[in-house]
């Protein structure tokens, strides 16, 4: 009985207001895919990504390391397509300045979805646990020891693109993973697992200005990522990766892989978002005229005059509060005379 109300409260219109697209159960605590992360980590190719080694590594090996009462998971899809195609019709206007920021920064209202996304599941969990008190429940968004790519395939949502993003046939792979780890089975209709649908196509790695993916192992050479340089790399040391200079003027983030996947043309082709309204929060806002409509010279003079802290108090909570503004000041002037 409690498993025909919680798929009721799943598939009712409840999701959608959260941003929610689709989502999928599994109740296998082990990644099918280990041996491929495991090997990743083994030949160094996580780079400057050190939380994913040691310890951690060792963690993802199975869910139950890391909740020890597991027995189901719901894997859910958080999409920004819809955003992702507004900004594409910005950077082609006057108003852009050439510089790029990935689209999950402002696809979430400018809020680092490790905020919003954390209230919405835990708004479902409690959801669920009205109906059934005994549930324990914890949270997987990107930050947990866990292999969420590898979770969502066992869900049955998707496959494992050659650009190593997580692709849903509906849905591409704008989208954020997020999911409840429930303490409880209650035998929900599973998905079946996905096939590879990426056949003979190569163009998201003809595409990469870096050349960080590799075809053989369909994984990333972190290093050699723009997203790693720009995101992760917080100080002004190292040198960007190769070819990054032919990247299209991205700061913060890299979608370039993902804008040339057919799974995701194909959401534009079909006027998926054709109708809908456009909605810019403040926060948004601001990071929009902040970084993607002065000239360069204003932003760096900026970001130059304001102090860390400073810098800390206005990004509060926008995803690039995390690479602060020493990180941001080197992705910049890389760019600063180049265009
Ligand atoms: C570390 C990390 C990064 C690193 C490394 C990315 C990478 N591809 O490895 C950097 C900083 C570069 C990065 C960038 C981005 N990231 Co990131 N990142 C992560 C994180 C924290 C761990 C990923 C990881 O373990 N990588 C190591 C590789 C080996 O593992 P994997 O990516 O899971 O890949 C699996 C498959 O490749 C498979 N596999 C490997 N070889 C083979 C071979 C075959 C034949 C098969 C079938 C499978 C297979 O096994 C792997 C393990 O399960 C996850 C969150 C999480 N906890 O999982 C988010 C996550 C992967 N990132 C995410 C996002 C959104 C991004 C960016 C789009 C952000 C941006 N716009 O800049 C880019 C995308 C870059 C790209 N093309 O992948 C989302 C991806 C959602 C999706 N649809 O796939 C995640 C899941 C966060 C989330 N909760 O939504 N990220
Ligand atoms: S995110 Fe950008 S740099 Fe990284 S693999 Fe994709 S295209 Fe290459
Ligand atoms: S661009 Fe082609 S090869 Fe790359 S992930 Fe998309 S379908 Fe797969």
């Amino acid at each position: 009985m409690k498993n025909k109300i919680l798929e009721e409260v799943l598939h009712s219109k409840n999701l959608s207001q959260y941003g929610i697209v689709d989502w999928g159960v599994t109740t296998v605590s082990r990644p099918i895919t280990w041996k491929y992360y495991f090997e990743w980590v083994n030949k160094g190719l996580n780079g400057i990504l050190k939380y994913l080694e040691g310890e951690r590594r060792d963690k993802r090996e199975d869910l139950k390391n890391y909740y020890p009462e597991f027995k189901s998971a719901i894997v859910f899809q958080f999409s920004y397509a819809k955003k992702k195609f507004e900004l594409d019709k910005f950077y082609k206007s006057k108003k852009s300045n050439g510089l790029k920021i990935a689209s999950y920064v402002l696809g979430f209202d400018g809020i680092d979805y490790h905020f919003n996304l954390r209230e919405s599941l835990n708004q479902l969990g409690e959801q669920l646990r009205e109906i059934d008190p005994e549930l324990n429940f914890k949270l997987s968004l990107d930050t947990q020891p866990i292999l969420e790519r590898d979770l969502a395939f066992r869900a049955g949502l998707g496959w494992f693109g050659k650009n190593s993003m997580f692709i849903s046939k509906k849905e591409g792979s704008f989208f954020i993973l997020g999911s409840l780890l429930l303490s409880k089975n209650y035998s929900l209709n599973e998905k079946v697992v996905e096939t590879d649908h990426c056949g003979q196509c190569t163009r998201c790695a003809d595409s990469c200005p870096t050349d960080a993916i590799d075809l053989e192992t369909r994984t990333l050479i972190a290093d050699k990522c723009i997203s790693t340089y720009t995101i992760e790399q917080f100080k002004d040391i190292g040198e960007a990766p190769k070819g990054m200079e032919s990247s299209n003027g991205e700061i913060f983030g890299c979608d370039i892989c993902q804008e040339v996947c057919p799974w995701n043309k194909r959401l534009l082709r079909i006027g998926k978002y054709d109708n809908e309204e456009v909605i810019v929060s403040e926060k948004e806002a601001h990071l929009r005229e902040f970084f993607l409509e002065r000239p360069l010279e204003n932003i760096l003079d900026e970001l130059k005059s304001l102090s860390n802290r400073g810098f800390q108090r206005l990004f509060k909570s926008t995803p690039i509060e995390r690479t602060g503004r020493i990180g941001l000041l080197k992705n910049i002037r890389f760019f600063y005379g180049k265009r």
